[in-house]
């Protein structure tokens, strides 16, 4: 077995690998282009600092092209002198559990195989994510010098080799680089043993409280089988869609309303569950779901922050909280209630690290189904399961009436975002550009029936190593409080994707039982209004509402 490093000459650049909110993102056919993931990851090892004899984390979430970009890697990181490449049995990493492992390995970073929520398989998307050795999505710096590498990228040093087997736990050697094969499920469980007192969620869920978890044929299901049902002791069946396949089976791993309909409509039309949750493809996103009740993500950071108390591992009280920007409000009033500080970061969980890292905050969240604490540098879905069901477990009360209790407490943060898909990337700029010109003349202008209090393009100053990144998003502040944000999406591969982002707030003693598309309906209007969504995009409806 002669084991050759090669110089694979490139015959041409590519000029479009440039990451977005959460690393590259292509269809899987951009990606079976000869040397496009090559180059792609040519250009991380040239960048990403440690590489020579440093320890690599890889791993993801099954879908089509993982197990062939693994045996790329692998043998790319051996010509390049990494020492120890730790990779799991079939390649299946989540890809919170590939941030706890890139910590507690002292590594370098990792590379985790997904387009996330995206769809998999031949006709779908696939994805490759940098993690530094925090744990965390590397910084834009970071993204931006790879992005420079692959433009100019000439060739690249792979080792030719045999395959090697992932199929059971294993070391290898490949040109004086160790493989570890492990299990990608342990190191992972054990930390949420370390967080939850499992003992008192299982005694919950055996007595008369069926849930259901959907992994929607994504990378949780060995997961949630092993914690759900084998170690609470959920009964059997609990986890829906547990096999990670390929393709998804053909569904969308994207855990909302439109996508996870099948178990939306187990919980809020049918009778046979009292708790339902969902997760994305590299399961970092979670869906809550209650009977007849859906949780919204802004909601559930905030439901979180207030009952933390009930988590072992944050009965001490949270360091702070820090929520993105399009992320509503729900949060700040319990930070404020809490008497902790609540930062407000651009999206993508890239900005949370220097927070997390620093020990200003515990716990942060996105309104796009993320949340996630200082237990490792990801957004995390299953730990936000585990979270609500031992604050269920402890006040032994419904979602719903949660919710409710919640907000008679610190009134209710009407929210919902609206998503126009695959539209023209021209018309989606011209859209945004307009309206950004607009900003500074809004300010003093009406604005339906409210009046606008301040509209800017957000840029934010990380408080810790005051690098400065702007436009991220164009905000339009209202006299009452209310919030309309634009933005463009960073992770689409089919043209754009236009997000609107729509806040309204009621007091406690106010309606807190209206429908959240029906109480935000004149702000839905009025940006259609002023935006022209609906004259530019030819589009009377948005493609996703969660
Ligand atoms: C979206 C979400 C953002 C999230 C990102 C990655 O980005 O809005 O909140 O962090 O996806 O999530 P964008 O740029 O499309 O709005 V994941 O689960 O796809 O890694
Ligand atoms: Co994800």
């Amino acid at each position: 077995n002669e084991v050759i490093p090669l110089r694979v000459k490139l015959g041409h650049s590519f000029t479009d690998q440039k990451p977005g909110t959460s690393g590259l993102r292509k269809s899987t056919k951009q990606f079976q282009e000869n040397h496009y993931l090559e180059s792609f990851i040519e250009s991380i090892f040239r960048t990403l600092p440690g590489v020579k004899g440093g320890i690599l984390i890889l791993g993801g979430d099954g879908r089509f092209g993982n197990r062939k970009a693994i045996d790329v890697i692998i043998r790319m990181a051996a010509a390049h002198g990494v020492r120890k490449v730790i990779t799991t049995v079939d390649g299946i990493l989540s890809t919170p559990a590939a941030s706890h492992l890139i910590r507690i390995n002292n590594s370098i970073g990792g590379i985790i195989l997904s387009a996330s929520h995206n769809s998999g398989g031949k006709d779908g998307d696939f994805g490759v994510k940098i993690n530094g050795s925090n744990g965390g999505p590397a910084s834009e710096s970071l993204t931006n010098s790879i992005y420079a590498c692959s433009q100019n990228l000439k060739e690249y040093q792979i080792i030719q080799n045999q395959e090697i087997s992932l199929s059971v736990p294993g070391e290898y050697e490949i040109f004086s680089m160790k493989v570890e094969v492990i299990d990608g499920l342990k190191d992972y469980i054990d930390l949420m043993q370390t967080i939850f007192d499992f003992d008192r969620i299982g005694a919950f869920l055996t007595k008369d409280f069926p849930i259901a978890f959907d992994a929607l044929n994504a990378v949780t299901g060995p997961y949630a089988k092993k914690i759900l049902e084998d170690i609470l002791g959920a009964c059997k069946g609990t986890v829906k869609n547990g096999v990670p396949l390929e393709d998804f089976g053909g569904c969308h791993p994207d855990p909302n309303l439109t996508y996870a309909k099948e178990l939306a409509d187990a919980l809020l039309l049918g009778n046979k569950y009292f708790f339902g949750a969902a997760c994305d493809g590299d399961g970092d996103r979670n869906m809550i779901l209650g009977k007849g009740c859906f949780v919204n993500p802004s909601d559930s950071l905030a439901v979180l922050a207030a009952n933390a108390d009930c988590v072992p591992a944050y009965s001490s009280g949270l360091l702070g909280i820090a929520r993105s920007m399009p992320t509503s409000s729900a949060v700040d009033i319990v930070a404020k209630d809490l008497g902790v500080k609540c930062y407000e970061t651009p999206t993508g969980w890239k900005f949370f690290g220097n927070l997390l890292d620093s020990g200003q905050i515990t716990l942060c969240g996105e309104e796009s189904f993320g949340t996630g604490s200082n237990h490792v540098r990801e957004k995390d879905g299953l730990w936000a399961v585990l979270f609500w069901l031992q604050i269920l477990a402890d006040k032994k009360c419904s979602v719903h009436e949660l919710m409710h209790r919640h907000w008679s407490k610190y009134g209710r943060h009407y929210y919902s975002r609206h998503d126009y898909e695959e539209i023209s990337s021209e018309i989606a700029k011209d859209l945004y550009q307009r309206v950004e010109l607009m900003l500074p003349s809004l300010s003093g202008k009406q604005f339906g029936r409210r009046v606008v209090k301040l509209a800017d393009n957000f840029s934010y100053k990380d408080p810790i190593d005051s690098s400065i990144t702007t436009n991220q998003g164009l905000r339009i502040l209202l006299d009452d409080g209310s919030r309309v944000i634009l933005r463009l999406s960073g992770t689409g591969t089919r043209g754009a994707t236009l997000r609107v982002y729509l806040e309204s707030y009621v007091a406690s003693d106010g309606n807190l039982n209206q429908d959240p598309q029906s109480a935000l309906c004149e702000l839905i209007r009025d940006i259609d209004y002023l935006a022209e969504i609906t004259k530019r995009t030819g589009m009377t409806s948005p493609t996703v509402i969660t």
